[in-house]
């Protein structure tokens, strides 16, 4: 048989490394021929029609080349920083993501992260078990009560954080590409004017080159003294160094941190300081949450193999192709 004609009789499925065993890999086992990256030789090469992928490993360019018959990468996770989607596109393969099942979840644990970071309860936790309060109360602290908070991307999460944070009570204003014609929050066109205005930044925008560090020392200069920078999104879209200065200048107040431009590799600086809070990216992980994103990789995958088309294709891989 051709590599074509085994393609065909049994594909094969090329995962990345790990994507939710139960879940993604159980039901697509029953339809393909599943090969870790680091088993791919030449003839499974050949038959492989789709990649499973959580964003660890890079599908670029030079891997889809290995792959001729090749036709569509479905990454688990809403943004997906890590895959080439321009590179497919140029290769008519098309790319899939797991947008909106995860909104909510990571709508809560923003909301979570800046009340931990605004009320520093994981400072007020140690203060207990390290035996403390023994000796006096917890020191008092700042406050969202006076805060207005900006959200750097207004997309579906944008909105479901935005909406969390109507029912606290406090003004929202937002940057992004362009104004939202469905929301009435406050619009910047400039993101250090956004920062300039607001006393709290949350960053839920994708990642990759067009946003690599914008939130760099002029918006952290800008947000202030009192400033609380939020990210929820990519460590890739703020200068870390930048942010690590600013932290320990007290050019901003304080931080609440879920992600990190080298996970899990958290910059030792970091560490030390007591104005951060510090999580290991856990926007969307709750067994409920990532289930149904696992479910939405196996349904675009399927749905591609049965000749329906993927269920949510990414941006630059419309469907049907225009
Ligand atoms: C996941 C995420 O942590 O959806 C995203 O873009 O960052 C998270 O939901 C990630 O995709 C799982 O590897």
């Amino acid at each position: 048989m051709t590599d074509a004609a085994t393609a065909a009789a049994r594909p094969a499925l090329l995962l990345t490394g790990p994507v939710m065993e139960d879940v993604v890999e159980r039901q697509l086992a029953e339809r393909f021929t599943l090969v870790p990256l680091e088993e791919l030789g030449t003839a499974d090469a050949g038959a492989v029609r789709a990649i499973a992928t959580r964003g660890k490993v890079k599908v670029d360019d030079a891997l889809m080349a290995r792959l001729p018959h090749l036709e569509i990468v479905a990454n688990f996770g809403v943004g997906y920083d890590t895959v080439d989607a321009a590179a497919a596109a140029a290769r008519g393969v098309v790319v899939t993501n797991t947008p909106d099942v995860l909104n909510e979840e990571v709508a809560d644990l923003t909301l979570g992260l800046l009340l931990a970071t605004v009320r520093q309860i994981p400072q007020a936790e140690r203060f207990v078990r390290a035996g403390q309060w023994i000796k006096g109360a917890f020191p008092l602290g700042p406050t969202l009560r006076d805060r207005t908070v900006g959200i750097l991307g207004m997309g579906r999460i944008g909105k479901a954080i935005a909406r969390r944070l109507e029912a606290f009570g406090v003004p929202v204003a937002y940057h992004s590409r362009r104004p939202q014609p469905d929301v009435a929050y406050r619009y910047y066109d400039s993101l250090v004017a956004l920062a300039r205005a607001v006393d709290v930044l949350v960053v839920i925008i994708p990642g990759g080159p067009a946003t690599r560090r914008i939130v760099n020392g002029e918006v952290l200069e800008a947000l202030g003294p009192n400033g609380i920078l939020i990210n929820v999104a990519r460590g890739t879209v703020v200068d870390e160094p930048a942010l690590l200065a600013a932290l320990t200048s007290g050019t901003i107040l304080a931080a609440g941190l879920d992600v990190f431009e080298d996970e899990p590799n958290v910059p030792e600086g970091f560490m030390g300081l007591d104005n951060v809070v510090l999580l290991p990216h856990v926007g969307s992980s709750t067994h409920f949450t990532r289930t149904a994103m696992g479910q939405l990789v196996v349904d675009n995958i399927l749905s591609w193999l049965d000749g329906k088309g993927p269920l949510t294709p990414v941006a630059e891989t419309p469907w049907p192709r225009t």
